[in-house]
């Protein structure tokens, strides 16, 4: 007797996702497939199209291998399916049964797509993050304002993660003051982890090469890993060489040097081949070794328990319209720099060439390079949150749209960050060498050769000022503005509108 379909999609690559747990190996049918729709809802980089392939092909292999029976299809079959219900329906008419247990996907796009589909259809919580929506909203619910301090905490004593009984170990909940130092002259960890492509591998690049090889980004040399065993090695290697020096340098970037040292994991983690805990587990066991320090293990573990968490639980928490959010109004088209078009901009130059060669770029090349130039030039956050979600290989709305909507753009009007992530050239001067390479120079205010994130800073908190001048947190930026003389303010405001239309009109910035 046949009994359900089991739907296991491609980033849901963990052996005891919800719907699995929920399924009867015996009976159950699981479904997988590669489909267009989700390989071309934004145009993925082809680095992530080919690790979730890939992925998915040695997911399925593991789970025959463990007695389950897999209806797979792949994008180059016969028939391939164009979304994953048309995969489900085909499925549901193969195998005699409309029954079907999903785990939630993490979009709203993909949620709706399944409840519109006409099949009998359960969707489960995934239930591989810490916190669950009940707790979420029960956490969220009578604040005036949802902040990330008071939800790691609480996440912190629900682990027990660096906690000795009820109070956070070193006395501190957060050792950020000790973070955060600017770039040191030379990175001495190699990097993550590289693997050759193996046979499956190597198919699904040549399938990824024919179909999406016109799309933004490179697709040789792959080196991801594919399978958890790869992706717990990746980690043991971050563990031993990186994270030492995680904490101090977490803010830092360098010219040439795309992953100082960061994890290399969150692709890994958001497609289920590693699970927050166990990562967070090794980190922490790597202080109580006394291997790492704790303000390294404490600022690592807090983006993974906290930050993530948190993220998640906003984004379904602000429900399926957050995406078109624009607080600020911005409206201009994201320029080509985005895709690779030329640019005098080292530091945009270095996080977008790094971007397309590797799917990834660490956070602070993502907020205050990337992130921070498309919020002062007024880029429309869609746009915005589109190139985020096609260009980085661990990107899923749920994770993405609330950094990018949120926190990055400001474009939920405050609900991720109390006040808009925006900083001069100062900023990445202080915390990079780009500045020292770059055709624009950090000291010029204005005038010739001014650094454009100093012209578009002050054009920035100008154009706003009815929206930050009364924020605590932003008062002296605009007291420092006021005192500037007016003819300054007015070259600087004039240059930054000439710099914007020489950026509309497509002419190399
Ligand atoms: P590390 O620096 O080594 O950090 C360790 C882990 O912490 C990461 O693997 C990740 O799982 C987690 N983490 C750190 N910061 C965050 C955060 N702000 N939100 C959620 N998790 C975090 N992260 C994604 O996983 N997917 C995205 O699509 C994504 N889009 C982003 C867009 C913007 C505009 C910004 C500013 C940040 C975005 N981030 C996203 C968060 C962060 O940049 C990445 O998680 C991080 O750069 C991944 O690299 P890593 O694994 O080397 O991380
Ligand atoms: C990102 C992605 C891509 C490129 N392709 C597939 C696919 O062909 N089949 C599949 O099941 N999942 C894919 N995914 C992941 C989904 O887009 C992801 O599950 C949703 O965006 C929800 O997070
Ligand atoms: Fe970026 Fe300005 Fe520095 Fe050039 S001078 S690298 S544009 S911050």
């Amino acid at each position: 007797m046949v009994g359900r379909l089991v739907l296991v999609l491609g980033d849901q690559l963990s052996p005891d996702i919800a719907a699995l747990k929920a399924a009867d190996k015996a009976q159950d049918i699981v479904v997988m497939a590669e489909v267009s729709n989700e390989a071309s809802y934004v145009p993925h980089h082809p680095k992530k199209i080919a690790f979730l392939f890939s992925a998915m092909r040695h997911f399925a292999q593991k789970l025959r291998q463990d007695g389950w029976t897999v209806d797979y299809t792949q994008l180059d079959a016969d028939t391939p399916h164009g979304s994953i219900a048309a995969a489900l329906i085909a499925a549901a008419d193969r195998h005699g049964t409309s029954k079907v247990i999903a785990t939630e996907p993490g979009e709203w796009r993909l949620i709706q797509h399944l409840n519109d589909a006409p099949l009998d259809l359960t969707q489960m919580e995934d239930d591989r993050f810490i916190a669950t929506h009940a707790e979420f909203e029960a956490w969220a619910e009578g604040r005036k304002q949802l902040r990330l301090e008071w939800f790691y905490r609480e996440m912190r004593r629900k682990t027990g993660l660096l906690m000795d009984g009820d109070k956070p170990s070193g006395g501190k909940w957060n050792f950020d003051h000790d973070n955060r130092k600017p770039a040191p002259g030379e990175v001495d960890f190699s990097g993550p982890l590289r693997f050759e492509p193996d046979a499956i591998t190597s198919d699904v690049l040549d399938l990824v090469e024919t179909r999406f090889g016109g799309n933004f980004g490179t697709l040789r040399p792959f080196w991801f890993a594919v399978t958890p065993e790869n992706a717990r090695l990746s980690l043991t290697h971050f563990i031993d060489g990186g994270l030492t020096k995680f904490g101090d340098y977490q803010d830092a970037m360098l010219t040439d040097e795309r992953f100082l040292w960061h994890s290399i994991l969150s692709m890994y983690l958001n497609a289920g081949l590693l699970s927050p805990l166990e990562i967070c587990r090794a980190a922490e066991a790597a202080w109580q070794k006394g291997t790492a320090p704790l303000n390294a293990v404490e600022g690592f573990i807090r983006q993974i328990i906290g930050w993530r968490e948190f993220v998640r639980g906003i984004y379904f928490h602000e429900g399926p319209d957050y995406t078109s959010r624009n607080a600020l109004a911005h409206d201009r088209a994201l320029p080509a720099l985005y895709w690779g078009g030329e640019t005098k901009m080292h530091c945009l130059s270095q996080a977008v060439a790094q971007t397309r060669e590797d799917a990834y770029a660490h956070h602070i090349q993502r907020l205050m390079v990337t992130g921070n130039f498309a919020l002062l030039a007024g880029i429309h956050p869609h746009e915005v949150h589109e190139w985020y979600l096609a260009v980085y290989a661990d990107a899923y709305e749920w994770v993405e749209a609330p950094n990018t909507i949120g926190m990055s753009q400001f474009a939920d009007g405050g609900v991720v960050g109390s006040k808009p992530y925006v900083s001069s050239g100062n900023y990445i001067d202080r915390m990079s060498n780009y500045c020292k390479s770059c055709a624009y120079s950090v000291k010029t205010k204005a005038g010739e050769g001014a650094c454009p994130f100093n012209l578009l800073y002050w054009h920035f908190l100008d154009r706003h000022r009815d929206k930050f001048q009364g924020n605590p947190r932003m008062g002296n930026m605009y007291r420092t503005w006021d005192r500037m003389n007016a003819d300054k303010r007015d070259t600087i405001v004039a240059q930054a509108d000439a710099f914007l239309s020489q950026m509309d009109a497509g002419r190399p910035v």
